[in-house]
């Protein structure tokens, strides 16, 4: 028996039953139409493997290479995956059946990565929420998933994890489990610890051989992932293991990854940035190794892409400008191995962007991406101008594009639109929200994300703007609406409006404009973020700024103008910083 096996009956306790019939996520999921995805399927795009086949194929021939570096860990490929059938089967144990689902909020550590293949072998569908997320939204991605399980880090930046997933588990009745990073003694004895879910087997073979007769239909979900969202709480993307390889192969391919590379995940490996787009998935399945760093600050990344001689990293703008101005500042060679330093999740100003090559010595790769699908990446062969001044094209060829303007008709090349895709990595709709995707997909499938951009001739796309309610902060997405919606738990507040304000640092920040109810007393921005700190709100979404308004810019129809607010605080940031400067 097994250590899992003997910690069930505490974990479990037999008078618990769950309040609903879990739903097999198939009903909840808008599957491609059969005539399109026999056309993945003859043009070798979808490859009817799943996420394990592939990588066990990988792993396979290079047994003894080094797979996953993380401080001292280090896990070869055979290491890496026998640990991974081990844990499969431990899953199993514990009661998790293939399509549950597992909400992972874990930091970037060899744990995520050993959980996260397991999963895929099992057919248990990794959540993949935040490390920031607090108790509002995993409440909220819990309950929409219907998980049976979460895995979490224990205390981590001061933050009680495991006592939150354990609230939430005595509050949700499907989350029966928590699984805790650490051992049995130092963790709540409610806990399953990660350290016996992911140690090594006893039994290669027959631990294999389990976890190959668990292998899950190719055209299941291998995972969710988050959206930004731009309607109140998070939407779930279902990545199917045909779809999601298709997206490794094809970044893997613009990334010019091969065995011979080093990944930095340095990111947050939730993200569909750092996770797939080539990131830490696509590093594997090309047989290259990954360097686990749960942090991306200059000293410590430098300090690890210089001793395990990083070739590839991942960075969004904020941090590519923290790269860039340590490396002016220090100077010297640390970054000599790295060949390829991709960038998105917010735009990039190309005055950055002109400096990564130079300073940092690596090529710089645009990426603008999302969770829901389409990859645009910058090719690294491309012209100065090209890496500097776009945002890259579609990383597959049977990636479809639209460009339209407000009426849905195709704009012609360099004038801004908002666009809409499609392709054999682009899912039909979110997970269990049918009202939601009548207004987020088109007739014909083609998914809006709300960007604005221009086509240039050369095909090569330019983010000009956003037509979505929505705040990027540094790359972390914010629904204004969310933040609207929280805003009215201060009961002296009649009317609140979320927008961005322009940041040196992460680009935007986020902004609340609000009119307070006659005779109350307005609020400071210390009672807003109090009242945010109460909800339990991941701390990226606390506004920034509150601004108290006697009355908010309409448009003709009756909505806010939010054109207007984010220019009004704009200009007094301008002012601001004139001032200053006087
Ligand atoms: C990535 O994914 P998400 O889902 O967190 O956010 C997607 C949104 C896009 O719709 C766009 O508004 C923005 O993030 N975005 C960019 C950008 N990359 C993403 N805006 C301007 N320039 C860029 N380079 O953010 C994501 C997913 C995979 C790869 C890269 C980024």
């Amino acid at each position: 028996m097994t250590a899992v096996d003997a910690r069930t009956p505490d974990t479990n306790p037999p008078e618990r039953t769950r309040s609903t019939v879990s739903h097999h996520t198939r009903t909840g999921t808008v599957p491609w139409p059969d005539d399109v995805a026999a056309h993945y399927r003859s043009r070798g795009y979808w490859e009817d493997r799943t996420l394990g086949e592939l990588l066990w194929e990988v792993a396979d021939a290079r047994p003894t290479q080094d797979a996953v570096v993380d401080g001292d860990v280090r896990l070869t490929y055979a290491e890496l995956t026998a640990r991974a059938d081990a844990a499969a089967g431990r899953l199993r144990e514990l009661g998790l059946e293939p399509d549950d689902r597992l909400l992972v909020q874990m930091p970037n550590g060899w744990e995520f990565i050993v959980l996260t293949l397991a999963c895929f072998r099992a057919g248990v569908i990794p959540v993949m929420a935040l490390p920031a997320h607090r108790r509002h939204e995993l409440t909220h991605l819990a309950s929409l998933s219907e998980a049976r399980a979460v895995a979490v880090p224990r205390v981590l930046r001061d933050f009680d994890h495991e006592r939150l997933a354990h609230e939430l588990a005595a509050e949700l009745p499907d989350l029966e489990h928590v699984l805790a990073l650490g051992e049995a003694g130092e963790l709540d004895p409610r806990s399953v610890p990660l350290a016996e879910v992911l140690a090594p087997g006893e039994d290669r073979a027959s631990e294999r051989a389990a976890a190959d007769a668990m292998r899950p239909d190719p055209d299941s979900p291998a995972c969710f992932l988050i959206s930004g969202g731009t309607t109140g709480l998070p939407k779930l993307i279902t990545r199917t293991h045909n779809d999601y390889a298709c997206n490794l192969r094809a970044t893997s391919a613009t990334a010019g990854l091969t065995e011979r590379d080093v990944y930095l995940g340095t990111l947050p490996a939730s993200h569909n940035f750092p996770l797939a787009c080539p990131g830490v998935l696509g590093t594997l399945l090309v047989g290259g190794r990954v360097v686990m760093l749960p942090s991306p600050s200059p000293v410590r990344a430098f300090a690890t892409i210089e001793r395990e001689g990083v070739t590839i990293a991942a960075a969004v703008p904020a941090v590519a400008q923290r790269w860039i101005e340590h490396q002016e500042e220090v100077g010297g060679t640390q970054t000599r191995t790295l060949r390829v330093l991709q960038v998105g999740g917010s735009r990039l100003p190309d005055e950055h962007a002109a400096k990564v090559e130079p300073v940092l010595g690596a090529r710089l790769q645009q990426v603008f991406g999302m969770a829901e699908g389409l990859i645009n990446t910058t090719r690294l062969d491309d012209p100065a101008d090209v890496i500097v001044g776009t945002q890259g094209r579609p990383v597959h060829e049977a990636d479809e594009v639209r460009i339209l303007d407000p009426f849905g008709d195709d704009v012609p090349d360099g004038e801004p639109g908002a666009i809409y895709t499609r392709g054999p990595y682009t899912p039909r709709g979110y997970y269990n929200a049918p009202e939601h995707n009548e207004r987020a997909f088109l007739p014909g499938g083609w998914y809006g994300s709300g960007d604005v951009v221009v086509r240039r001739t050369d095909g090569n796309l330019i983010v000009h703007g956003r037509d979505k309610d929505m705040v990027n902060r540094g790359g972390e997405k914010i629904s204004a609406e969310e933040i609207e919606g929280l805003m009215y738990r201060l009961g002296d507040i009649k009317i609140a409006a979320a927008v961005s304000m322009p940041d040196p640092v992460l680009g935007e920040r986020l902004c609340v404009y609000a009119v307070v109810k006659p005779g109350h007393r307005a609020p400071t921005l210390e009672d807003v973020r109090e009242v945010f700190a109460r909800a339990e709100v991941a701390g990226f979404k606390y506004p920034d700024r509150l601004e108290i308004v006697d009355q908010l810019p309409m448009t003709k129809v009756g909505k806010i103008d939010k054109r207007i607010l984010r220019e009004d605080i704009a200009d007094r940031l301008q002012e601001r910083r004139e001032e200053n400067a006087r």
